[in-house]
């Protein structure tokens, strides 16, 4: 059974570009609860540990960069079918391939800096949020 949980965060060139409000608005409008949520910076150490699945990846090292460059935006989110659908709100990894009106067709620079995480299985997004925040940070 899908769980009713995604992981995502505002990365860095999103909240640069001032669209904090604007996505968000966008993810509660399509019916997600933000049941966590934090202004935050990941630090070069940790967002290569929360990307160590690309560590073989050859844009890694870009990423851990971009990552840790400025505030993030990290929440977990509540809906139905909340993974597959916020993959969907979001859009494809690539914003030139994103589907109009997603929020990475509107609001993402480029293929590495692309305005938003969704995590991509009830697993991972059950990790993510759990690397993200305490327990006693949600409230369900
Ligand atoms: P998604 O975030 O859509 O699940 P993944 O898991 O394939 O995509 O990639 C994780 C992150 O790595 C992406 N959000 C993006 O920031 C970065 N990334 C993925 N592919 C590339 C690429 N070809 N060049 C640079 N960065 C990339």
């Amino acid at each position: 059974m899908a769980s009713n949980r995604t992981f995502t965060m505002i990365k860095p060139d999103a909240v640069r570009n001032g669209h904090i409000g604007a996505i968000l608005n966008q993810i509660t409008d399509a019916g997600f609860k933000i049941v966590a949520m934090k202004y935050t910076r990941l630090s070069a150490g940790k967002a290569g540990e929360f990307y160590a699945v690309h560590s073989e990846r050859p844009f890694y090292g870009e990423l851990v960069d971009f990552m840790s460059s400025g505030p993030i935006v990290a929440a977990i989110l509540e809906k139905d079918n909340a993974v597959e659908d916020f993959r969907t709100l979001i859009g494809s990894t690539n914003p030139a391939e994103a589907a109009e009106g997603t929020i990475r067709a509107k609001y993402a620079t480029n293929i590495g800096e692309n305005a938003v995480h969704g995590s991509d299985s009830d697993e991972n997004a059950a990790i993510e949020g759990s690397f993200h925040f305490a327990g006693v940070e949600v409230f369900a």
